[in-house]
């Protein structure tokens, strides 16, 4: 299952899930490994970091097929190739991408995906870490068959008016053929039709097809009331429906007021958890049940918001926020970067396309009100600030319609503070640092509300304190489940009854594997343990802590 809805009635799609054959390089056996999956899920494959290839056969019905192929995510490089061509290459595994095969003949192809998950100058954004970087096809995979001229994506924006709702749609669509071809665009939504004009489109370039009209009868996105819409729509040629795209989306509007970030007009007050996608059975390749789960688990504890730390997630997990009216920041990949690493040669493009891919593919999710970037990399620094600025730019060109912030640790000497809309800071005061969060967090907002950054809305993006799952000590010494409770008790003291804040997400939703290397002595056990469940899913006396706060404030938010 990729998405939660249907998205094609018209385009046949096929998915490529069970399993596929696998070989690491330089090694006889075949192993069948289950796509979308982890390699680590083998026993001889647990810690493997290295080159393998997935096969499997694909079998096309007719001849002159245009295949298009989309991989959700591939941990960390793919080369795809049908029949030995070479048809994609991929870097980043948390971003989907497609290859397209045109003129394709019946009968079986042989489709390899050559998986690559080592650390190297190669690899700007994957790097020995405090998450682990597994190896495989960890999302889904589809096989579609589509015209010459067919429907790249379609992006929905909805503005608040005096009456109502305005809504846009912009449909993308790209011809495929050597020649120019006529097309044009029938758009639903909410009970309402258009057919827009019909445009001619050069021979392999792309056109945008726009409706834009007022939606006065549409009940409004919101967290408490998360009403969906789907947005249909198809291209035709000929007077014949030859393609079809459905997207699902939400009428809402995210605006930052002076310091508070606004909801349909609204402030609202985020808070909730970081999370990575890790699961010790299923390492990053959570299958349906367990993302259910976690979303569960985090509404049981109250909260509201969750923070995709440190990369962009899994459609399914996107989907299910939209429906359960969970907001999320849905970070770009990037985190802990020197400026050294930054300026690794590839760093610039890998940071680009991660970006417009993330920002292309989940555009429509109504529950993304935050964009962020640049984890905690070299902000204090004028050739890192460069590379912000940048990215802040270009994320700003894709999507003007929400705030984008980034976490930083630079405290006291970043540099970059005047360019999110929103100043977000991790702050690990009881855990790497003893004394007083309140006094750490009045410090903390003391020092930005003197540089560029003042005035803006701002959330503590990290707090947290590591405990060992069932390590109990009355000393309440560090790694203890109870020294967690108290420190965790402290922060949500602290943060939730600031009034200067406008979010707390813990550090962390659950234990998440780490890189051994560079990171085995300070992370017990290669985990990084500051989760309020372990990797098992197992809550830590923290759980009812964080419960108890989280649910009073929301109560306090709902009144
Ligand atoms: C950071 C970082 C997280 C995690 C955390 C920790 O600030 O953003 O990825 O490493 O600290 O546990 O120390």
């Amino acid at each position: 299952m990729i998405r939660l809805f249907e998205q094609h009635y018209v385009r046949r799609v096929h998915e490529l899930a069970g399993t596929w054959q696998f070989q690491r390089e330089n090694d006889e056996r075949v192993y069948h490994l289950a796509v979308p999956g982890c390699w680590e899920q083998h026993p001889d494959l647990a810690a493997y970091r290295g080159r393998g290839e997935y096969q499997r056969t694909l079998q096309v019905a007719q001849n002159h097929t245009n295949l298009r192929l989309e991989f959700q995510g591939v941990s960390h490089t793919a080369d795809v190739f049908l029949d030995g061509q070479q048809v994609a290459h991929h870097y980043n595994a948390y971003t989907p991408f497609a290859a397209l095969i045109r003129d394709v003949a019946a009968g079986d192809h042989r489709l390899t995906v050559a998986v690559d998950n080592r650390f190297g100058p190669a690899s700007a954004l994957h790097k020995p870490n405090d998450y682990y970087t597994y190896g495989g096809i960890i999302r889904g995979v589809t096989a579609e068959v589509v015209p010459d001229v067919f429907i790249q994506q379609s992006h929905f924006t909805s503005t608040m008016t005096a009456t109502g709702w305005q809504g846009r749609l912009q449909v993308t669509v790209t011809n495929t053929a050597a020649t120019a071809q006529v097309v044009s665009v029938k758009a639903r939504l909410a009970g309402q039709k258009v057919q827009l004009e019909p445009q001619t489109i050069a021979g392999q370039t792309t056109a945008v097809f726009e409706w834009q009209t007022d939606f006065d009868q549409v009940t409004a996105w919101t967290p408490a009331q998360p009403q969906l819409y789907l947005a249909t729509a198809e291209l035709i040629q000929d007077g014949q429906v030859i393609d079809d795209l459905v997207e699902r989306v939400g009428f809402r509007q995210v605006k930052v007021v002076g310091n508070r970030i606004q909801l349909n007009g609204q402030s609202v007050f985020l808070q909730g958890f970081n999370r990575h996608e890790d699961s010790v059975a299923y390492g990053c390749a959570l299958p349906f049940q367990q993302i259910v789960q976690d979303l569960d688990l985090m509404v049981d504890m109250g909260a509201n918001a969750v923070r995709t730390s440190h990369y962009p997630n899994d459609q399914r997990f996107l989907d299910l926020c939209d429906e359960r009216g969970l907001l999320v920041w849905e970070e770009a990949h990037a985190r802990g970067l020197t400026l050294a690493q930054m300026q690794n040669p590839n760093f610039d493009q890998q940071c680009a396309d991660c970006n417009q891919e993330m920002v292309d593919a989940h555009f429509n999710h109504p529950s993304i009100v935050i964009w962020g970037l640049l984890n905690e990399c070299a902000s204090d620094t004028s050739a890192g600030r460069k590379k912000y600025q940048m990215q802040y730019q270009q994320i700003r060109q894709l999507d003007v319609t929400r705030p984008v912030t980034s976490a930083t640790c630079q405290h006291f000497k970043d540099q970059c503070l005047d360019l999110p809309d929103v100043v977000s800071y991790n702050l690990y005061t009881g855990w790497y640092e003893d004394g007083s969060v309140e006094k750490g967090n009045d410090r903390e907002i003391e020092w930005i509300n003197q540089t560029p950054g003042a005035g803006k809305p701002m959330i503590v993006s990290e707090f947290g304190a590591g405990a060992i799952y069932g390590y109990r000590n009355r000393t309440r010494c560090k790694w203890s489940e109870e020294r967690q409770a108290d420190i965790l008790g402290e922060c949500l003291d602290t943060y939730l009854n600031d009034p200067r804040l406008s979010g707390a997400f813990i550090w962390q939703f659950c234990d998440c594997r780490v890189t051994e290397e560079e990171w085995f002595a300070v992370r017990p056990r290669s985990y990084n343990n500051k989760g309020i469940l372990d990797e098992y899913r197992r809550p830590k006396l923290a759980y009812d802590v964080v419960k108890a706060k989280f649910q009073a404030h929301l109560k306090q938010l709902n009144q």
